[in-house]
């Protein structure tokens, strides 16, 4: 079975927390891709979508279903996003796409997080994914040296040799060498340094069930 089809499995899985009638929160990657694919079968059942990225609002328009701000809707029954990690207690390491300011913005006002992911992302401890941080630019050389001191080494993301700009015009640093073994310390600690924007573990904003594809089918983890 190819990672491929291990996605194809959990984005189609998704659809039964998918309320009928509902607004849904949508993440940002590949996986969900799968789960938006999955999402054209069952359109007219939904009312529409909360994005967390330009991408995955592309997306969405092109199977016809509705893209509401954040602002206009209250309350979100599901949101239904990957993760480049998660661990065994529903804290993920996320950002991989480069979403993860506003993924956790829609996560945070949506009453469960369902992750969908292929069971490479199960781990023990977060951290072997170098953790994605966005930052303000003038910010970034100082915040590099806060995670030098933790033992971390911060690179700033780049495409063509030049820095990725966020949906939200900012940079991005990924952080490999680090161990989360305390993923709800560790963002409340990075979140308050002068220029992080957003830092990529969601540990207050965890997953509430994650459905991992794997080779004998979905397993169903609950945190
Ligand atoms: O950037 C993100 O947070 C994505 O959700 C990422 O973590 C998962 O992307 P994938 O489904 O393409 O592996």
């Amino acid at each position: 079975v190819t990672q491929d089809e291990l996605k194809a499995l959990v984005g189609q899985a998704a659809l039964r927390y998918v309320e009928p009638g509902g607004i849904v929160g949508v993440g940002t990657g590949s996986t969900v891709n799968k789960f938006i694919e999955a999402l054209a079968a069952m359109k007219d059942q939904v009312r529409g979508a909360v994005s967390s990225s330009v991408a995955s609002t592309e997306r969405l328009k092109a199977i016809g279903i509705p893209v509401f701000d954040a602002n206009e809707v209250e309350e979100l029954a599901v949101y239904i996003d990957g993760a480049d990690e998660i661990d065994g207690g529903g804290h993920m390491i996320k950002g991989g796409g480069a979403a993860l300011t506003r993924e956790k913005i829609v996560a945070a006002q949506s009453r469960r997080f369902v992750c969908i992911a292929d069971e490479s992302k199960l781990v023990p401890v977060l951290g072997n994914f170098p953790v994605p941080v966005e930052v303000i630019p003038m910010a970034a050389a100082r915040i590099t040296r806060q995670f030098a001191a933790m033992g971390g080494q911060a690179r700033l993301r780049l495409k063509d040799g030049v820095p990725i700009v966020t949906d939200n015009g900012q940079h991005l640093l990924d952080v490999s060498g680090l161990k989360i073994a305390q993923p709800l310390a560790f963002e409340s600690e990075v979140n308050q340094w002068p220029g992080v924007v957003t830092v990529g573990v969601f540990a207050h904003q965890k997953a509430s069930v994650c459905l991992l594809g794997t080779p004998s089918g979905v397993r169903t983890l609950d945190f």
